[in-house]
Order: C-alpha cells, then sequence, then structure tokens
C-alpha cells in the first residue's frame, strides 16, 4: 500500500492528499511535521528519500518519490485503472503542465514568503534558539534558509514580500482570464493543474485575503466548485491546520499592509 508522509497544512500536502481522494486511492499516512522548527520530527534516513528534506514524500513499494507535481503524475502512470486526473488530449496536458510548472516557477517560494512573514516569524521567535539553530543547519535548501532569514527578521517589512504578493496577484488573474474560457484550468476537464493550485487559494484564505481578489468572479465560482467535493473535504478540511488560529489573528492584524501591497500597481 501507498505511504505517504505529510502533515495537515502543507500546500505540497494538500495536493497529493488532494489527487489521492480524487482518484478513490487507499493509502497510510505517517506524519512529519518539522515546519514549527523542529528538525527532530524527521527519521534519521528522510534525506535518503527526499534529499531536500521536505514533505511530501510518497512511498509505493520500493519507489520513493518526493516532489508534489512528480508524486501526482506518478499516481496517473502507475494507477491508470482508477479516476484520471490528466487529459488525453496532448495540447490539455500541455496546458495542465504550464500551470502546474508555475509552482515551482516562484509561487511556492512565494507562499512561503507570505507564510513566513505573516505567521511563522512569530512561531521561530518563540522556538527554543537551539533547536532553531537545528532546524536550520539541517535545512539543504539554501535559497529557502536566506529567504527565511530576512522573513523572519523583517516580517513585513520584507524586502520579499511585495513581490511575492504581486506574483500571487498575477497567477490569480490569469486563472480568472482562463476560467472565464474554460470550465477547468487546463480545459473541460477538473485535473492535475486545479488541484495543484487550488491549495493556494485556500492558503491565502487562511490568512484572510480572500477579499482581495473578491472581483474575480470566475476564480471564486472554480474555488466553490473545488470545495464542494468530497475529496477536497476529506483532504483538506479534514486533516484541517492545527496552526489555523494564529494565521486568522495574525493574517487580520497584516490586512492593511497586505491590501497595499495588493493594490501596488508595479
Ligand atoms: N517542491 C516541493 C516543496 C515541498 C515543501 O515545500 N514542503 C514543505 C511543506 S509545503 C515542508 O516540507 N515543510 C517543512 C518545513 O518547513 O520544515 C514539493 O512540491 O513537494
Amino acid at each position: 500500500m501507498i505511504t505517504l508522509f505529510h502533515y495537515d497544512r502543507s500546500t505540497a500536502a494538500q495536493r497529493v492528499r488532494l489527487g489521492l481522494e480524487e482518484k478513490n486511492i487507499e493509502w497510510k499516512s505517517v506524519v512529519i511535521d518539522t515546519a514549527l522548527g523542529d528538525a527532530s520530527q524527521r527519521p534519521a534516513d528522510f534525506h535518503k528519500y527526499n534529499p531536500k528534506g521536505l514533505i511530501p514524500l510518497l512511498k509505493d513499494g520500493d519507489a520513493a518519490i518526493p516532489e508534489s507535481t512528480i508524486i501526482l503524475e506518478y499516481l496517473e502512470d502507475a494507477y491508470q485503472n482508477y479516476v484520471k486526473l490528466r487529459s488525453v488530449n496532448p495540447k490539455e496536458v500541455a496546458q495542465m503542465r504550464l500551470w502546474m510548472r508555475k509552482i515551482e516557477d516562484g509561487i511556492h517560494v512565494a507562499s512561503r514568503t507570505i507564510g513566513v512573514c505573516v505567521v511563522n516569524r512569530h512561531f521561530y521567535q518563540k522556538t527554543d534558539k537551539k533547536q532553531l539553530a537545528d532546524y536550520y543547519a539541517k535545512m539543504r535548501d539554501g535559497v529557502r534558509k536566506s529567504n527565511d532569514k530576512i522573513n523572519t527578521e523583517m516580517g513585513l517589512e520584507s524586502p520579499l514580500l511585495p513581490p511575492a504578493i504581486k506574483a500571487f496577484k498575477k497567477l490569480f488573474t490569469d486563472m480568472d482570464i482562463q476560467l472565464q474560457n474554460s470550465k477547468w484550468l487546463a480545459g473541460d476537464n477538473y485535473s492535475l493543474a486545479d488541484i495543484s493550485l487550488v491549495v493556494y487559494l485556500t492558503r491565502l484564505g487562511s490568512f484572510q485575503m480572500s477579499p482581495l481578489w473578491s472581483d474575480l468572479r470566475a476564480l471564486n465560482n472554480w474555488f466553490d466548485k473545488i470545495q464542494g467535493r468530497p475529496a477536497y473535504q476529506k483532504a483538506v478540511i479534514e486533516w484541517g491546520d492545527i496552526t489555523a488560529e494564529k494565521r486568522k489573528t495574525e493574517g487580520d492584524a497584516a490586512f492593511e499592509q497586505v491590501k497595499k501591497l495588493w493594490k501596488q500597481e508595479k
């Protein structure tokens, strides 16, 4: 049986759980939650399976696969007799992958920047100094480490925050334009593109940011439709978010500043 190493509120884990639940594949859960600055949650041999030390990681027999979007494509290839989340039309597949590419082309990093500036820095500032030093010593992604340092120290004044907000404004606007013309992001069929990107509406929404894109009607209708799916209920709502309360409080406190950045033209 498939084993997924993950934790509740991770966007990358949410998209894999969405894939598993949509396809109705049985899986076993192993929770590894280092995100509050606790590297000791990670099993000693974890880097052998994901050199970056991040979740999600999927194990299927003797295969160990990291990277959420690669995991999703793996599930399409390895579990062909299940519900399909990838079209057979090559043009739709290309569209689907172009949408998914945006995640690695900056959106995931932007999401972490917003997360650290608004919320995580408050957790890190309260974490035992030795524990936090160990967490960063074991973080192998240099960009993540240096971004975190700036974002933790500077919070809402971080120079990385305006471009991160701008990246989401562009993404959500582009998605809205697409969704005015097609039912789903890659065409007529619900696909990996939809489940890969919806998690960022959930994430930014948890910071109380959704009034910022209330004018994007097609995007909001799309989000409503996905939230109504049983798989979303299972993969996102039921797993929940242990930091939800803090996200809400800090998101409310940051709202005016974030709104100013969202409204900025440049
Ligand atoms: N590109 C990776 C990104 C994975 C990633 O960023 N994982 C985060 C959760 S979303 C993580 O493991 N965080 C643990 C930590 O920050 O300590 C993927 O798509 O799987």
